[in-house]
C-alpha cells in the first residue's frame, strides 16, 4: 500500500504536463507540511490516548459491562484517529524527510500495538472485541466441584505454586485453562480484523507492524533473536536437565519421564514461565541461599504498601525524585473485595506526564516485591521522557520499557537486604549459588517462554498457524522451545494460549524476552559505573548517584532514537548481547555441569 501510493504521486507530476496541470497544486507536500501535521497529529492523538487511558484504568480497576462498553467507545476512537491520520500520512510517503519526521510517521503507525478496517463498524467491533477478551480474562475463576467456591488467578496461582499433589496440581492446571476456550472465536476474528488494518498501513500481517518497532528491518530482528536465544540456550538446557531430574525424584519417573518434556503442570506457575517456586525440590540441602525473601518480609511486618516505599527508596537513592503523593491516592495496590478487576500487574501514565500509577493485587512474598520493583521501573521511565513529543513517550524499544526495574531488582543482594535493614547478617559467599540457583529459576527459565509466545502468535498472525491449529501450534512451540508438555490431552476444543493475559490483552512478548538479556546488560554496565569490582551476582548499585545519572540518561531519550543509539548511552555498547547474563550465572553453569555429569539431557522436540 505504503508504495502504491508513492507511485500515483510520482506518475501524477511526471513531464511537462505537470507544470501546466491542476495536478501541479499538489506537487510533493514538504518537510513543513509533514512536521506541521505531526505536530497537529499529536496534540490530538495525546488528548485521545488521554481519555481511552482513563476509560481503560476505570474498567481494568471496576470490570462490568458498562466500563468494559465505554473502555471500547474510547478504543475505538483512539483506533479511528490513528488510523485517519495513518491514512492522511500516506502523502508523505516518497517524500524526502528528516529523519526525525521520518521515525514519527513509522511510529504513528505502530503506536496502536494493532491496527483496524478503515470502517468504522468494523473498528468497533474490534475494539469491543479487545475490551471483552480482557475482561474476561479479569473476570476468570475456577469453580471447582459443588460447593461454588470460586478460586480467582491470585489464589489459583499460589495454591499451584504450594501444593505438590500431582492430582490437585492438575486440577489447578486445568482449572485456570476453562477461562479460554469461550475466547477462542473472538480472537480469530480480532486476528482478521487487525490484519486488514495492519495491511491498510502498509505491513504483511500484525506481526510485521509489531517487528517494524525495533529499529531494523523486521527479518533482521527475526534473526536477531534466533541469534540471542542460541547465546543462552545451552544455560536453558542445563538447568532444565537438572530440574527434570528434581522433579523426577520427587514425582517419580512415571510422571517425570527422563529424556522428554516436563509435564507442565510440575514447575509451580501457571504458565511453566518461572520455576523458582519449585527452588526446595531441586536444590540440593547444600545450596540453601541463607534466607527467603518472603520470610525476610514476614519477618519484618513488612505490609504491601510498605513494599513499594522499598522500591521507591531505592530510586530515590539512585538520584530520582519521589513519586507524586498522586501516585499513592490512585494506584491500586490489593485486591479488592468487592469488585472484579484485572489483577495482571501493571504500570500506568494516565496524562503522560505526571500521573503515574500502578495496578496490582499484591501479596507479601518475594515474588510480589520483585514485580514491584519491575512496575516502578515502568512508571520511572514514564517520568523521564515526559519531555519527549508524545509520539516518543515510549520505550527505546519494548525490551528496555520491560527491563528498567528487573534491572533494578538484580541489585537486592544479601548486602543491600542487610543496608535496608531486612536482613541480619549476609550470608557467606559459599552459598551463593543456591542464590544464583533460585534466580536463575526465574531469568533463565522464563527465556523459551519470553520467545515462544510471539512466535505463536507471529504465525497466527501470519496466517501459518490458523484458528484450526491454535492449539497444537502453542503446544508445539512450547515444547520445541521450552521443553515442557501438556499434562492431560489437549485438542482444538481448548485455546490454552488465551490462558495467559498477553493473548486476550494484545501485549506483546518479545519485549520480556529482550527484557530479560538486557537487564544484564544493564546491570553489568551500571555496575561498571558504580565502580563494582568482582562477580556481577555481588553487585548492588543502591546508593550510586553515578550509575542512577547514567540510568537517567538512558531513560530521557524515551524513543526518541534508534534503540542502539539508547543503548550506547547506557552501556557503551550498540548490540544486544547475552553474554552479561552469561557472565552472572557462569559460577551456576559450571555447578549445573557437575550435577548433570552422567544424566542425559534434552528432549524430543517434536
Ligand atoms: O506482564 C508482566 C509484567 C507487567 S508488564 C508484570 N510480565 C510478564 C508476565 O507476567 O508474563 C513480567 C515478566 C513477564
Ligand atoms: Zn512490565
Amino acid at each position: 500500500m505504503k508504495g502504491r501510493l508513492s507511485m500515483k504521486r510520482v506518475f501524477r507530476c511526471v513531464g511537462v504536463l505537470c507544470i501546466l496541470t491542476a495536478a501541479c497544486a499538489e506537487a510533493p507536500p514538504s518537510a513543513d507540511e509533514a512536521r506541521a501535521f505531526l505536530d497537529a497529529a499529536e496534540t490530538r492523538l495525546l488528548d485521545a490516548w488521554i481519555s481511552a487511558g482513563r476509560a481503560s484504568w476505570i474498567q481494568n480497576t471496576y470490570i462490568t459491562e458498562d466500563t468494559t462498553a465505554q473502555a471500547a467507545e474510547a478504543r475505538t476512537a483512539v483506533i479511528g484517529l490513528t488510523m485517519a491520520l495513518a491514512a492522511d500520512a500516506a502523502r508523505f510517503d516518497g517524500v524526502d524527510l528528516p529523519d526525525d519526521l521520518r521515525r514519527k510517521l513509522l511510529r504513528l503507525k505502530t503506536s496502536m500495538g494493532v491496527a483496524a478496517p478503515a470502517d468504522p463498524a468494523r473498528q468497533a467491533e474490534l475494539s469491543a472485541i479487545a475490551a471483552g477478551m480482557e475482561a474476561a480474562y479479569g473476570r476468570g475463576a475456577y469453580c471447582s466441584g459443588g460447593g461454588g467456591e470460586c478460586l480467582s488467578l491470585p489464589q489459583l496461582e499460589r495454591r499451584l505454586a504450594e501444593v505438590r499433589d500431582t492430582d490437585e496440581l492438575l486440577d489447578l492446571w486445568l482449572g485456570w485453562r476453562a477461562v479460554a476456550p469461550p475466547m477462542r472465536d473472538s480472537y480469530a476474528r480480532f486476528v482478521e480484523l487487525a490484519n486488514i488494518g495492519a495491511r491498510d498501513l502498509g505491513f504483511a500481517d500484525l506481526g510485521e507492524l509489531w517487528r517494524a518497532g525495533y529499529d531494523m528491518p523486521p527479518d533482521a530482528f527475526t534473526a536477531e533473536l534466533e541469534r540471542l536465544w542460541d547465546q543462552v540456550r545451552p544455560l536453558y538446557e542445563s538447568l532444565h536437565c537438572h530440574v527434570r531430574a528434581g522433579l523426577a525424584d520427587e514425582y517419580g519417573s512415571a510422571i517425570v519421564p527422563p529424556d522428554e518434556a516436563i509435564p507442565a503442570h510440575l514447575l509451580g506457575n501457571m504458565w511453566s514461565q518461572t520455576w523458582a517456586n519449585v527452588f526446595d525440590l531441586v536444590a540440593p540441602r547444600r545450596t540453601d541461599p541463607g534466607y527467603d525473601l518472603t520470610d525476610l518480609l514476614e519477618d519484618a511486618d513488612v505490609g504491601e504498601i510498605a513494599m513499594v516505599r522499598y522500591g521507591e527508596r531505592f530510586f530515590n537513592s539512585l538520584g530520582f525524585d519521589p513519586l507524586p503523593d498522586t501516585f499513592w491516592e490512585r494506584s491500586l495496590f490489593v485486591q479488592p473485595a468487592d469488585r472484579d478487576v484485572v489483577c495482571h500487574a501493571s504500570a500506568w501514565n494516565l496524562d503522560y506526564g505526571s500521573d503515574v500509577r500502578i495496578k496490582m493485587c499484591l501479596e507479601v512474598n518475594g515474588g510480589d516485591f520483585v514485580t514491584i520493583h519491575h512496575e516502578l521501573g515502568h512508571n520511572y521511565y514514564q517520568r523521564a521522557y515526559r519531555g519527549q513529543s508524545p509520539l516518543y513517550r515510549d520505550g527505546a524499544n519494548g525490551g528496555f520499557h520491560e527491563g528498567i526495574g528487573d534491572t533494578i531488582a538484580l541489585s537486592m543482594t544479601p548486602e543491600y537486604l542487610v543496608e535496608v535493614g531486612l536482613l541480619d547478617r549476609a550470608p557467606p559467599a559459599d552459598r551463593d549459588i543456591g542464590r544464583l540457583l533460585r534466580l536463575a529459576l526465574d531469568k533463565v527459565a522464563f527465556l523459551p517462554f519470553g520467545l515462544l509466545v510471539d512466535q505463536w502468535r507471529w504465525r497466527v498472525f501470519s496466517g501459518d498457524i490458523p484458528p484450526e491449529s491454535y492449539n497444537e501450534g502453542w503446544w508445539d512451540l512450547r515444547t520445541a522451545y521450552q521443553g515442557v508438555s501438556p499434562p492431560a490431552p489437549r485438542s482444538e476444543a481448548d485455546f490454552d494460549p488465551g490462558a495467559k493475559y498477553h493473548i486476550p490483552a494484545n501485549v506483546s512478548y518479545t519485549r520480556y524476552f529482550l527484557a530479560h538479556i538486557l537487564q544484564f546488560q544493564f546491570h553489568r554496565a551500571l555496575c561498571e559505573t558504580a565502580g563494582h569490582e568482582g562477580p556481577l551476582h555481588r553487585c548492588s548499585i543502591f546508593g550510586s548517584r553515578e550509575a542512577g545519572r547514567r540510568l537517567q540518561a538512558m531513560l530521557e531519550p524515551g524513543a526518541s532514537r534508534p534503540w542502539p543509539d539508547v543503548l550506547e548511552l547506557g552501556t557503551g555498547r550498540r548490540e544486544m548481547d547475552a553474554t552479561a547474563i552469561l557472565d552472572y550465572f557462569a559460577p551456576l553453569q559450571a555447578w549445573l555441569d557437575e550435577q548433570n555429569a552422567g544424566r542425559s539431557c534434552g528432549w524430543e522436540q517434536g
